[in-house]
Protein backbone atom coordinates (compact mmCIF):
# COMPACT_ATOMS: atom_id res chain seq x y z
CA UNK A 1 0.00 0.00 0.00
CA UNK A 2 1.29 3.67 -0.99
CA UNK A 3 0.18 6.56 -1.24
CA UNK A 4 1.97 9.24 -3.96
CA UNK A 5 2.04 12.94 -5.82
CA UNK A 6 2.46 12.83 -8.93
CA UNK A 7 3.47 16.08 -10.69
CA UNK A 8 3.08 16.25 -14.53
CA UNK A 9 4.05 19.13 -16.09
CA UNK A 10 2.83 19.55 -19.47
CA UNK A 11 3.88 21.90 -22.64
CA UNK A 12 -0.51 22.93 -22.67
CA UNK A 13 -1.36 21.74 -18.91
CA UNK A 14 0.30 21.27 -15.15
CA UNK A 15 -1.70 18.23 -13.15
CA UNK A 16 -1.13 16.93 -9.64
CA UNK A 17 -2.19 13.42 -9.29
CA UNK A 18 -3.17 11.59 -6.33
CA UNK A 19 -1.92 7.96 -6.71
CA UNK A 20 -2.98 5.18 -4.77
CA UNK A 21 -0.98 1.67 -4.91
CA UNK A 22 -3.36 -1.52 -3.15
CA UNK A 23 -3.55 -5.29 -3.74
CA UNK A 24 -1.57 -4.51 -7.07
CA UNK A 25 -3.99 -2.40 -8.69
CA UNK A 26 -2.86 1.32 -9.04
CA UNK A 27 -5.29 3.78 -8.80
CA UNK A 28 -4.85 7.82 -9.45
CA UNK A 29 -7.32 10.99 -8.93
CA UNK A 30 -6.87 14.18 -10.38
CA UNK A 31 -6.64 16.45 -7.56
CA UNK A 32 -5.49 20.03 -9.26
CA UNK A 33 -5.12 21.02 -13.21
CA UNK A 34 -3.63 24.41 -14.57
CA UNK A 35 -3.16 26.08 -17.73
CA UNK A 36 0.55 26.29 -19.16
CA UNK A 37 1.90 28.10 -21.92
CA UNK A 38 4.65 30.58 -22.98
CA UNK A 39 5.36 33.27 -21.59
CA UNK A 40 5.98 36.19 -24.05
CA UNK A 41 8.71 38.45 -22.77
CA UNK A 42 10.60 41.32 -25.04
CA UNK A 43 13.49 38.82 -25.48
CA UNK A 44 11.18 35.93 -26.44
CA UNK A 45 9.38 33.58 -25.12
CA UNK A 46 9.42 32.01 -21.38
CA UNK A 47 7.61 29.60 -19.11
CA UNK A 48 6.79 31.36 -15.83
CA UNK A 49 8.35 29.02 -13.69
CA UNK A 50 7.06 30.56 -10.45
CA UNK A 51 3.48 30.19 -11.64
CA UNK A 52 4.05 26.71 -12.09
CA UNK A 53 5.55 26.19 -8.99
CA UNK A 54 2.82 28.53 -7.25
CA UNK A 55 0.17 26.23 -8.66
CA UNK A 56 2.46 22.65 -7.90
CA UNK A 57 2.17 24.04 -4.53
CA UNK A 58 -2.00 24.27 -4.55
CA UNK A 59 -1.94 20.93 -5.78
CA UNK A 60 -0.03 19.43 -2.90
CA UNK A 61 -2.06 20.78 -0.17
CA UNK A 62 -4.95 19.64 -2.82
CA UNK A 63 -3.57 16.19 -2.35
CA UNK A 64 -2.92 16.05 1.60
CA UNK A 65 -6.84 17.03 2.09
CA UNK A 66 -7.66 14.54 -0.29
CA UNK A 67 -5.72 11.24 0.99
CA UNK A 68 -7.50 8.79 3.18
CA UNK A 69 -4.03 8.59 4.95
CA UNK A 70 -0.26 9.78 4.97
CA UNK A 71 1.40 10.64 1.56
CA UNK A 72 4.66 8.50 1.20
CA UNK A 73 6.19 10.91 -1.70
CA UNK A 74 6.12 13.53 -4.38
CA UNK A 75 7.36 13.99 -7.40
CA UNK A 76 7.83 16.27 -10.82
CA UNK A 77 8.10 15.57 -14.32
CA UNK A 78 7.97 17.89 -17.37
CA UNK A 79 8.64 18.00 -20.66
CA UNK A 80 12.23 18.02 -21.86
CA UNK A 81 15.60 20.30 -23.29
CA UNK A 82 14.37 23.47 -21.23
CA UNK A 83 16.00 24.65 -17.87
CA UNK A 84 16.30 27.62 -15.67
CA UNK A 85 19.96 29.15 -14.16
CA UNK A 86 20.94 29.41 -10.43
CA UNK A 87 22.95 31.70 -9.22
CA UNK A 88 25.39 31.59 -6.43
CA UNK A 89 22.92 32.00 -3.76
CA UNK A 90 20.30 29.41 -5.78
CA UNK A 91 18.35 31.87 -6.95
CA UNK A 92 16.66 31.96 -10.48
CA UNK A 93 18.12 33.95 -12.80
CA UNK A 94 14.97 35.27 -15.18
CA UNK A 95 12.33 32.77 -16.22
CA UNK A 96 13.68 30.10 -18.17
CA UNK A 97 13.43 29.83 -22.17
CA UNK A 98 10.70 27.88 -24.05
CA UNK A 99 12.17 25.54 -26.47
CA UNK A 100 10.07 26.91 -29.67
CA UNK A 101 11.78 30.40 -28.98
CA UNK A 102 14.03 31.53 -32.39
CA UNK A 103 16.72 32.16 -30.16
CA UNK A 104 18.75 28.85 -31.33
CA UNK A 105 17.74 29.54 -35.18
CA UNK A 106 21.22 28.54 -36.65
CA UNK A 107 22.86 28.07 -33.95
CA UNK A 108 23.20 23.79 -33.87
CA UNK A 109 24.53 24.05 -37.52
CA UNK A 110 26.98 26.63 -36.47
CA UNK A 111 28.31 24.37 -33.34
CA UNK A 112 27.80 21.10 -35.34
CA UNK A 113 30.33 22.42 -37.72
CA UNK A 114 32.69 23.57 -35.46
CA UNK A 115 32.59 20.74 -33.20
CA UNK A 116 31.62 17.88 -35.04
CA UNK A 117 28.61 16.65 -35.41
CA UNK A 118 29.80 12.28 -34.96
CA UNK A 119 31.61 12.78 -32.51
CA UNK A 120 28.84 14.91 -30.38
CA UNK A 121 26.33 11.72 -31.52
CA UNK A 122 28.60 9.29 -30.95
CA UNK A 123 28.71 10.72 -27.06
CA UNK A 124 25.95 11.43 -26.70
CA UNK A 125 22.94 9.20 -29.21
CA UNK A 126 20.82 12.42 -28.97
CA UNK A 127 19.27 12.98 -31.83
CA UNK A 128 19.93 16.95 -33.20
CA UNK A 129 17.18 18.75 -32.63
CA UNK A 130 17.59 22.84 -32.16
CA UNK A 131 16.15 23.07 -28.90
CA UNK A 132 18.35 20.94 -26.92
CA UNK A 133 19.93 22.18 -24.19
CA UNK A 134 23.26 21.47 -25.55
CA UNK A 135 22.28 24.45 -28.38
CA UNK A 136 20.34 26.72 -26.23
CA UNK A 137 23.13 26.74 -23.95
CA UNK A 138 25.60 27.76 -26.98
CA UNK A 139 22.74 30.32 -27.76
CA UNK A 140 23.62 32.14 -24.51
CA UNK A 141 26.86 32.11 -24.60
CA UNK A 142 28.59 35.36 -23.19
CA UNK A 143 25.05 36.72 -21.95
CA UNK A 144 23.95 38.32 -18.42
CA UNK A 145 22.43 34.83 -17.28
CA UNK A 146 25.16 32.27 -18.18
CA UNK A 147 27.92 34.28 -16.81
CA UNK A 148 26.15 34.87 -13.81
CA UNK A 149 25.02 31.02 -13.23
CA UNK A 150 26.19 28.37 -10.74
CA UNK A 151 23.98 25.75 -11.61
CA UNK A 152 21.35 24.17 -14.62
CA UNK A 153 18.09 23.00 -13.17
CA UNK A 154 15.83 21.06 -15.80
CA UNK A 155 12.67 22.42 -15.18
CA UNK A 156 11.59 18.87 -13.33
CA UNK A 157 15.03 19.35 -11.09
CA UNK A 158 14.07 22.33 -10.81
CA UNK A 159 10.95 21.87 -8.82
CA UNK A 160 12.22 19.16 -7.07
CA UNK A 161 14.72 21.66 -5.96
CA UNK A 162 11.98 24.17 -4.59
CA UNK A 163 10.20 21.10 -2.74
CA UNK A 164 13.30 19.58 -1.14
CA UNK A 165 15.93 22.16 -1.31
CA UNK A 166 18.39 19.79 -2.58
CA UNK A 167 19.65 20.00 -6.35
CA UNK A 168 20.37 17.07 -8.68
CA UNK A 169 19.94 16.30 -12.37
CA UNK A 170 18.05 13.11 -12.61
CA UNK A 171 19.80 10.97 -15.79
CA UNK A 172 16.76 10.59 -17.51
CA UNK A 173 16.24 14.53 -17.77
CA UNK A 174 20.09 15.08 -18.08
CA UNK A 175 19.67 13.02 -21.51
CA UNK A 176 17.54 15.31 -22.89
CA UNK A 177 19.92 17.94 -22.57
CA UNK A 178 22.35 16.43 -24.87
CA UNK A 179 25.46 17.14 -22.53
CA UNK A 180 24.77 13.53 -21.25
CA UNK A 181 27.38 10.44 -22.34
CA UNK A 182 25.46 8.04 -23.41
CA UNK A 183 28.36 5.00 -22.71
CA UNK A 184 28.89 6.20 -18.96
CA UNK A 185 26.20 8.04 -17.68
CA UNK A 186 27.96 10.58 -16.60
CA UNK A 187 28.13 14.52 -17.79
CA UNK A 188 30.20 14.69 -21.03
CA UNK A 189 32.21 17.33 -19.83
CA UNK A 190 34.78 17.27 -22.07
CA UNK A 191 31.86 18.18 -25.12
CA UNK A 192 30.54 20.73 -22.61
CA UNK A 193 34.26 22.38 -22.77
CA UNK A 194 34.19 22.03 -26.42
CA UNK A 195 31.06 23.75 -26.84
CA UNK A 196 32.07 27.16 -25.07
CA UNK A 197 30.20 25.65 -21.73
CA UNK A 198 31.54 25.76 -17.96
CA UNK A 199 30.78 22.20 -17.37
CA UNK A 200 31.07 23.57 -13.90
CA UNK A 201 27.09 24.63 -13.75
CA UNK A 202 26.32 20.97 -14.36
CA UNK A 203 24.53 19.32 -11.31
CA UNK A 204 25.70 16.18 -9.91
CA UNK A 205 23.27 13.41 -11.26
CA UNK A 206 21.23 10.68 -9.72
CA UNK A 207 18.77 7.44 -10.93
CA UNK A 208 15.38 7.44 -11.16
CA UNK A 209 14.25 6.25 -7.66
CA UNK A 210 16.52 8.00 -5.48
CA UNK A 211 14.69 9.41 -2.71
CA UNK A 212 16.42 13.67 -2.73
CA UNK A 213 15.12 14.42 1.11
CA UNK A 214 11.84 15.39 2.77
CA UNK A 215 9.60 17.93 1.85
CA UNK A 216 10.56 21.15 2.94
CA UNK A 217 8.98 21.97 6.55
CA UNK A 218 7.25 24.80 5.44
CA UNK A 219 5.65 23.66 2.34
CA UNK A 220 4.66 20.39 4.42
CA UNK A 221 3.49 22.71 6.94
CA UNK A 222 1.40 24.93 4.68
CA UNK A 223 -0.23 22.00 3.20
CA UNK A 224 -1.36 19.68 6.23
CA UNK A 225 1.22 16.78 5.61
CA UNK A 226 2.09 15.49 8.74
CA UNK A 227 3.93 13.09 8.53
CA UNK A 228 6.33 14.35 5.92
CA UNK A 229 6.50 12.84 2.42
CA UNK A 230 9.96 12.09 0.85
CA UNK A 231 10.24 14.46 -2.80
CA UNK A 232 11.45 11.54 -5.18
CA UNK A 233 13.57 11.79 -8.08
CA UNK A 234 11.27 9.84 -10.97
CA UNK A 235 11.90 9.42 -14.39
CA UNK A 236 12.08 13.74 -14.64
CA UNK A 237 11.33 13.49 -18.26
CA UNK A 238 7.68 13.06 -19.12
CA UNK A 239 8.34 10.85 -21.83
CA UNK A 240 10.76 8.57 -19.53
CA UNK A 241 7.88 8.51 -17.35
CA UNK A 242 4.99 7.51 -19.76
CA UNK A 243 7.15 4.99 -21.26
CA UNK A 244 7.38 2.95 -17.97
CA UNK A 245 3.44 2.98 -17.66
CA UNK A 246 3.44 0.81 -21.20
CA UNK A 247 0.89 -1.80 -20.23
CA UNK A 248 3.07 -4.70 -21.79
CA UNK A 249 3.83 -7.78 -20.82
CA UNK A 250 6.69 -8.94 -22.99
CA UNK A 251 9.19 -6.67 -25.24
CA UNK A 252 7.87 -7.23 -28.38
CA UNK A 253 6.33 -3.52 -28.55
CA UNK A 254 6.87 -0.17 -29.78
CA UNK A 255 5.53 2.51 -28.02
CA UNK A 256 3.88 5.78 -28.63
CA UNK A 257 3.60 8.67 -26.32
CA UNK A 258 1.24 11.14 -28.35
CA UNK A 259 0.20 14.49 -26.59
CA UNK A 260 2.04 17.74 -27.76
CA UNK A 261 4.95 15.68 -29.36
CA UNK A 262 5.06 12.00 -30.49
CA UNK A 263 7.87 9.75 -29.26
CA UNK A 264 7.20 6.68 -31.22
CA UNK A 265 10.28 4.20 -30.34
CA UNK A 266 11.71 0.43 -29.40
CA UNK A 267 12.92 0.47 -25.49
CA UNK A 268 16.27 -1.43 -25.90
CA UNK A 269 18.76 -2.38 -23.24
CA UNK A 270 21.94 -0.46 -24.59
CA UNK A 271 22.21 2.33 -26.90
CA UNK A 272 22.44 2.56 -30.30
CA UNK A 273 24.88 4.94 -31.87
CA UNK A 274 25.80 3.32 -35.49
CA UNK A 275 26.36 4.98 -38.96
CA UNK A 276 22.88 4.23 -39.75
CA UNK A 277 21.36 5.63 -36.56
CA UNK A 278 22.77 8.78 -36.87
CA UNK A 279 21.82 8.92 -40.58
CA UNK A 280 17.73 8.44 -39.29
CA UNK A 281 18.69 11.04 -36.60
CA UNK A 282 17.67 8.48 -33.94
CA UNK A 283 17.58 9.49 -30.44
CA UNK A 284 19.38 7.13 -27.30
CA UNK A 285 17.52 8.57 -24.57
CA UNK A 286 18.26 7.33 -21.03
CA UNK A 287 14.82 5.78 -19.42
CA UNK A 288 14.10 4.51 -15.80
CA UNK A 289 15.76 1.11 -14.56
CA UNK A 290 18.82 1.21 -17.03
CA UNK A 291 16.62 1.39 -20.03
CA UNK A 292 17.08 3.15 -23.17
CA UNK A 293 14.34 4.73 -25.73
CA UNK A 294 15.72 4.60 -29.24
CA UNK A 295 13.22 6.91 -30.69
CA UNK A 296 12.46 9.78 -32.85
CA UNK A 297 10.42 13.16 -32.24
CA UNK A 298 7.45 13.33 -34.40
CA UNK A 299 5.61 16.72 -34.56
CA UNK A 300 2.65 15.49 -32.96
CA UNK A 301 -0.62 17.08 -32.14
CA UNK A 302 1.49 20.28 -31.80
CA UNK A 303 0.00 20.90 -35.33
CA UNK A 304 -3.73 20.36 -34.15
CA UNK A 305 -3.26 22.70 -30.98
CA UNK A 306 -1.55 25.19 -32.98
CA UNK A 307 -4.37 25.55 -36.04
CA UNK A 308 -7.32 25.09 -33.07
CA UNK A 309 -5.40 28.56 -31.27
CA UNK A 310 -4.94 30.29 -34.78
CA UNK A 311 -9.20 29.61 -35.31
CA UNK A 312 -9.59 30.71 -31.94
CA UNK A 313 -7.84 34.05 -32.40
CA UNK A 314 -10.24 34.19 -36.19
CA UNK A 315 -13.30 34.08 -33.83
CA UNK A 316 -14.18 30.27 -34.33
CA UNK A 317 -13.51 28.14 -31.03
CA UNK A 318 -13.39 24.37 -31.90
CA UNK A 319 -12.45 22.04 -28.85
CA UNK A 320 -10.54 18.97 -29.37
CA UNK A 321 -13.48 17.10 -29.68
CA UNK A 322 -14.96 19.04 -32.71
CA UNK A 323 -11.72 19.13 -34.71
CA UNK A 324 -11.61 15.26 -34.24
CA UNK A 325 -14.94 14.89 -35.47
CA UNK A 326 -14.51 17.23 -38.47
CA UNK A 327 -11.24 15.35 -39.53
CA UNK A 328 -13.30 12.24 -39.14
CA UNK A 329 -16.00 13.11 -41.51
CA UNK A 330 -13.37 14.65 -44.32
CA UNK A 331 -12.42 12.50 -46.53
CA UNK A 332 -9.74 9.85 -46.94
CA UNK A 333 -6.60 11.00 -49.36
CA UNK A 334 -5.85 14.32 -49.50
CA UNK A 335 -3.33 16.28 -49.14
CA UNK A 336 -0.28 15.23 -47.17
CA UNK A 337 2.56 16.94 -45.29
CA UNK A 338 5.90 16.34 -43.43
CA UNK A 339 4.91 16.99 -40.11
CA UNK A 340 8.56 17.89 -38.92
CA UNK A 341 9.45 20.40 -41.77
CA UNK A 342 10.61 22.97 -39.47
CA UNK A 343 8.17 25.11 -40.72
CA UNK A 344 5.99 23.69 -38.20
CA UNK A 345 8.16 24.07 -35.18
CA UNK A 346 7.33 27.59 -33.90
CA UNK A 347 4.35 29.23 -33.02
CA UNK A 348 2.29 30.70 -35.63
CA UNK A 349 -0.40 30.59 -38.22
CA UNK A 350 -0.42 26.54 -38.56
CA UNK A 351 -3.70 26.38 -40.87
CA UNK A 352 -2.00 28.70 -43.31
CA UNK A 353 1.74 27.31 -42.81
CA UNK A 354 0.67 24.01 -43.56
CA UNK A 355 -1.59 24.89 -47.10
CA UNK A 356 2.02 26.23 -48.04
CA UNK A 357 3.35 23.10 -47.52
CA UNK A 358 0.58 21.38 -49.24
CA UNK A 359 0.98 23.78 -52.11
CA UNK A 360 4.96 24.06 -52.57
CA UNK A 361 4.59 20.07 -52.97
CA UNK A 362 2.09 20.50 -55.89
CA UNK A 363 -0.79 19.49 -53.76
CA UNK A 364 -4.50 21.58 -53.49
CA UNK A 365 -4.45 22.85 -49.98
CA UNK A 366 -6.89 21.91 -47.45
CA UNK A 367 -10.32 23.00 -47.97
CA UNK A 368 -11.33 23.55 -44.74
CA UNK A 369 -10.89 22.93 -40.77
CA UNK A 370 -11.90 19.26 -41.17
CA UNK A 371 -9.44 18.81 -43.73
CA UNK A 372 -6.75 20.67 -42.22
CA UNK A 373 -6.86 18.14 -39.56
CA UNK A 374 -7.14 15.50 -41.58
CA UNK A 375 -3.89 16.39 -43.36
CA UNK A 376 -2.54 17.17 -40.37
CA UNK A 377 -3.75 13.54 -38.67
CA UNK A 378 -2.85 11.72 -41.84
CA UNK A 379 0.37 12.96 -42.52
CA UNK A 380 1.42 12.06 -39.08
CA UNK A 381 0.41 8.27 -39.20
CA UNK A 382 2.84 8.32 -42.39
CA UNK A 383 5.80 9.72 -40.40
CA UNK A 384 5.04 7.37 -38.07
CA UNK A 385 5.57 4.56 -40.53
CA UNK A 386 8.88 6.14 -41.93
CA UNK A 387 10.12 6.18 -38.10
CA UNK A 388 8.88 2.28 -37.23
CA UNK A 389 10.39 1.03 -40.26
CA UNK A 390 13.87 2.78 -39.32
CA UNK A 391 13.71 2.60 -35.56
CA UNK A 392 12.96 -1.28 -36.88
CA UNK A 393 15.81 -2.06 -38.71
CA UNK A 394 18.53 -0.42 -36.71
CA UNK A 395 16.68 -2.26 -33.35
CA UNK A 396 16.92 -5.73 -35.20
CA UNK A 397 13.49 -6.25 -34.72
CA UNK A 398 9.48 -6.21 -35.25
CA UNK A 399 7.25 -4.76 -33.07
CA UNK A 400 4.11 -6.67 -33.04
CA UNK A 401 2.25 -4.10 -31.43
CA UNK A 402 2.32 -0.10 -30.61
CA UNK A 403 1.28 0.65 -27.09
CA UNK A 404 -0.64 4.11 -27.50
CA UNK A 405 0.24 6.18 -24.22
CA UNK A 406 -0.81 10.04 -23.33
CA UNK A 407 -3.35 12.33 -23.86
CA UNK A 408 -3.15 11.56 -28.02
CA UNK A 409 -5.08 8.36 -26.82
CA UNK A 410 -8.38 10.29 -27.12
CA UNK A 411 -7.85 10.80 -30.54
CA UNK A 412 -9.46 8.06 -31.83
CA UNK A 413 -9.32 9.06 -35.24
CA UNK A 414 -4.97 9.19 -35.04
CA UNK A 415 -4.95 5.74 -33.24
CA UNK A 416 -6.88 4.73 -36.28
CA UNK A 417 -5.07 5.59 -38.86
CA UNK A 418 -1.99 4.69 -36.94
CA UNK A 419 -3.03 1.33 -36.82
CA UNK A 420 -4.00 1.44 -40.72
CA UNK A 421 -0.99 2.81 -41.68
CA UNK A 422 1.74 0.66 -39.81
CA UNK A 423 -0.66 -2.42 -40.28
CA UNK A 424 -0.49 -3.58 -37.19
CA UNK A 425 -2.61 -3.58 -33.59
CA UNK A 426 -2.96 -0.38 -31.67
CA UNK A 427 -3.57 -0.70 -28.24
CA UNK A 428 -4.52 2.61 -27.04
CA UNK A 429 -4.54 3.43 -23.51
CA UNK A 430 -3.91 4.54 -20.31
CA UNK A 431 -3.58 8.54 -20.98
CA UNK A 432 -2.84 9.62 -17.80
CA UNK A 433 0.77 7.31 -18.34
CA UNK A 434 3.06 9.99 -17.89
CA UNK A 435 1.45 10.74 -14.11
CA UNK A 436 1.46 6.67 -13.59
CA UNK A 437 4.72 6.08 -14.26
CA UNK A 438 5.60 8.74 -12.02
CA UNK A 439 3.75 7.10 -8.97
CA UNK A 440 5.21 3.79 -10.09
CA UNK A 441 8.35 4.70 -9.94
CA UNK A 442 7.77 6.59 -6.61
CA UNK A 443 6.66 2.76 -5.72
CA UNK A 444 10.12 1.18 -6.93
CA UNK A 445 12.14 4.00 -4.67
CA UNK A 446 10.09 3.02 -1.69
CA UNK A 447 10.70 -0.45 -2.36
CA UNK A 448 6.64 -0.84 -2.42
CA UNK A 449 7.48 -2.74 -6.11
CA UNK A 450 10.67 -4.35 -7.34
CA UNK A 451 11.03 -3.97 -10.94
CA UNK A 452 9.84 -2.41 -14.43
CA UNK A 453 8.10 -5.79 -15.19
CA UNK A 454 6.13 -5.30 -11.74
CA UNK A 455 5.36 -2.01 -12.46
CA UNK A 456 3.92 -2.90 -16.38
CA UNK A 457 1.64 -5.59 -14.21
CA UNK A 458 0.28 -3.54 -11.69
CA UNK A 459 -0.49 -0.75 -14.91
CA UNK A 460 -2.12 -3.56 -17.01
CA UNK A 461 -3.75 -5.13 -14.11
CA UNK A 462 -5.71 -1.59 -13.15
CA UNK A 463 -6.21 -0.52 -17.01
CA UNK A 464 -7.60 -2.31 -19.93
CA UNK A 465 -6.30 -0.58 -23.63
CA UNK A 466 -9.02 0.41 -25.99
CA UNK A 467 -7.60 -1.96 -29.55
CA UNK A 468 -7.85 -0.93 -32.82
CA UNK A 469 -6.93 -3.18 -35.82
CA UNK A 470 -5.39 -2.43 -39.05
CA UNK A 471 -8.04 -2.08 -42.00
CA UNK A 472 -8.78 -4.81 -44.19
CA UNK A 473 -8.27 -2.13 -47.10
CA UNK A 474 -4.51 -2.74 -47.59
CA UNK A 475 -4.60 -1.60 -51.09
CA UNK A 476 -5.64 1.95 -49.42
CA UNK A 477 -3.03 2.53 -46.99
CA UNK A 478 -0.36 0.92 -48.90
CA UNK A 479 -1.46 4.05 -51.63
CA UNK A 480 -1.39 6.75 -48.80
CA UNK A 481 1.96 6.17 -47.47
CA UNK A 482 3.68 6.20 -51.23
CA UNK A 483 1.94 8.73 -52.02
CA UNK A 484 3.26 10.64 -48.29
CA UNK A 485 7.07 9.16 -49.55
CA UNK A 486 6.54 10.78 -53.12
CA UNK A 487 5.41 14.19 -52.09
CA UNK A 488 7.55 14.65 -49.06
CA UNK A 489 10.43 13.03 -50.59
CA UNK A 490 11.60 10.88 -47.79
CA UNK A 491 13.29 7.95 -47.95
CA UNK A 492 11.81 4.98 -46.61
CA UNK A 493 13.96 2.57 -44.72
CA UNK A 494 14.37 -0.51 -47.00
C1 LIG B 1 7.53 15.76 -24.60
C2 LIG B 1 8.95 16.23 -24.55
C3 LIG B 1 9.82 15.55 -25.59
C4 LIG B 1 10.90 16.59 -25.78
C5 LIG B 1 10.04 17.84 -25.82
C6 LIG B 1 10.72 19.15 -25.66
O1 LIG B 1 6.73 16.42 -23.68
O2 LIG B 1 9.50 16.02 -23.27
O3 LIG B 1 10.29 14.29 -25.22
O4 LIG B 1 11.68 16.38 -26.88
O5 LIG B 1 9.03 17.61 -24.84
Amino acid sequence: MGRYVAVDLGAESGRVQLGTLAGGRVELEEVHRFVNGPLKLDDGLHWDVRAIHREVLHGIAAAARRADGPIDGIAVDAWGCDYGLLDRDGKLLGDPFHYRDHRTDGVMERLLEEIGADEVYAATGIQFMPFNTLFQLVAERGGARLEAASALATIPDLLGYWLSGRLACERTAASTTQLLDVRTGEWARELAVRAGIDAAILPPLVDAGTVLARLLPEIARDAGLEPVPDVIAVGGHDTASAVVSVPARDSDFAFLSSGTWSLLGMELDAPVTSAEARSFNLTNEGGVAGTIRLLRNVMGLWLVQECRRQWAREGADHDYDALQRMAQAAPLGGPLVDPDAPELLHPGDMPARIAQLCERAGQPAPRDAGATIRCALESLACKYRLVLERIERVAGRRAAVVHVVGGGVRNATLCQLAADVLDRPVHAGPVEATALGNVMTQALALGHVDSLEQIRAVVAASFSPAVYEPSADRAAYEQLYARFLTVTRLEPAA
